[in-house]
């Protein structure tokens, strides 16, 4: 009897032992199948982006330059588009932390509300790095850095350009102003610089500001209403290209000659905003880039072998005449 328990109880712990094997076998194999795990043990950083849309030419060029990256560099890229809604955001974010990726990496559709995810991610031990949007946060640990452009410094570029094309007005100047996302950073800060930049001529006054949500649909609506309640517009300020070429379409319908009886300033210098500047229906513009895709792969290695990354990295960035669009159409990538 003695022997037979002996040899049930070496047969259990074999059953015992199998199942735990295999239990473990299935849940590793499970994860990765799944591609649910973050972190796989295949060498590969598994990073998770979250994008704040696809609502501009800007936002799809962004894109195609984060995917183009991460598979250039060898990085498994989680990615999900929040479709312009922060709890869209907060809620991949937290996915990506559940699924233990290795790094997180996110375009803040607004500037406020991020330090109770950020503090979650901080508290998993998962770095994160922020891409093209500031967030207002005051705790810097929370992040390890910001790539993207200076926003204020946009706005006030195009601000300067129409102070020293108005120099010599004699009149009021009405300028209306076709706002970002409202809370958003690019919005924000452009404001800020353009209003800054134009207070040097006080001949020069925003009659109308309102937001048009970086869309073009946006921009055409926003504009019928300025359009309506004003009748002397000289100028536009549109804090991006779609929302310039929206406006481009209500100017048209009112009766009046873009850039000719309204000079059109935007920001960004997407393909369709270049293409509309070098027509004369567009009079000036401030790029912003979106291809940080390869700077943003660099990033992702250095932070996850723990090195050393500055804390503010700014996107190299120009403007451009109507010449100088025409001239540089030809080459541009986005
Ligand atoms: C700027 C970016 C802005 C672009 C818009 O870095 O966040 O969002 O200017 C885009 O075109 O929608």
């Amino acid at each position: 009897m003695k022997r037979m328990r002996t040899h049930l109880s070496s047969r259990k712990v074999i059953a015992v032992l199998t199942a735990a094997l295999l239990a473990t076998g299935v849940a590793a194999c499970g994860n990765s199948d799944t591609g649910d795990s973050g972190g796989k043990d295949d060498g590969k950083i598994t990073l998770g982006f979250s994008q704040v849309g696809a609502e501009s030419g800007w936002r799809t060029a962004n894109t195609t330059s984060i995917k183009e990256a991460a598979a250039e560099a060898g990085i498994d890229l989680k990615f999900d588009d929040a479709q312009q809604k922060q709890e869209n955001q907060i809620k991949a974010i937290r996915n990506f932390i559940q699924q233990k990726v290795d790094v997180i990496a996110f375009s803040p559709v607004v500037e406020s509300g991020w330090d109770t995810v950020l503090k979650e991610a901080k508290d998993a031990k998962i770095p994160v790095i922020l891409t093209d949007r500031a967030v207002d946060s005051a705790d810097k640990s929370l992040y390890k850095t910001f790539l993207g452009s200076d926003f204020v410094k946009e706005g006030r570029l195009a601000g300067e350009w129409l102070v020293e094309k108005e120099k010599a007005a004699t009149g009021p100047v009405n300028i209306v102003e076709l706002q970002g996302t409202t809370g958003s950073a690019p919005a924000n800060d452009r404001k800020k610089g353009f209003a800054d930049a134009i207070s040097a001529n006080p001949n020069l006054k925003i009659i109308a500001s309102q937001s048009g949500d970086f869309t073009r649909a946006g921009g055409k609506q926003v504009m019928e209403q300025f359009l309506k309640a004003n009748p002397k517009i000289d100028v536009l300020f549109a804090h991006n290209d779609d929302m310039g070429l929206g406006a481009l379409e209500a100017i048209t319908a009112a009766g009046k000659v873009p850039g000719k009886d309204i000079t059109i300033i935007t920001v960004d210098a997407v393909k369709d905003g270049m293409q509309a500047l070098a027509d004369g229906k567009f009079n000036f513009i401030a790029e912003c880039s979106p291809l940080l895709g390869p700077q943003l792969m660099d990033l992702v290695k250095k932070v996850h072998n723990g090195e050393e990354v500055p804390v503010r990295i700014e996107t190299q960035e120009t403007t451009f005449t109507q010449e100088q669009a025409k001239e540089a159409l030809p080459n541009r990538k986005y």
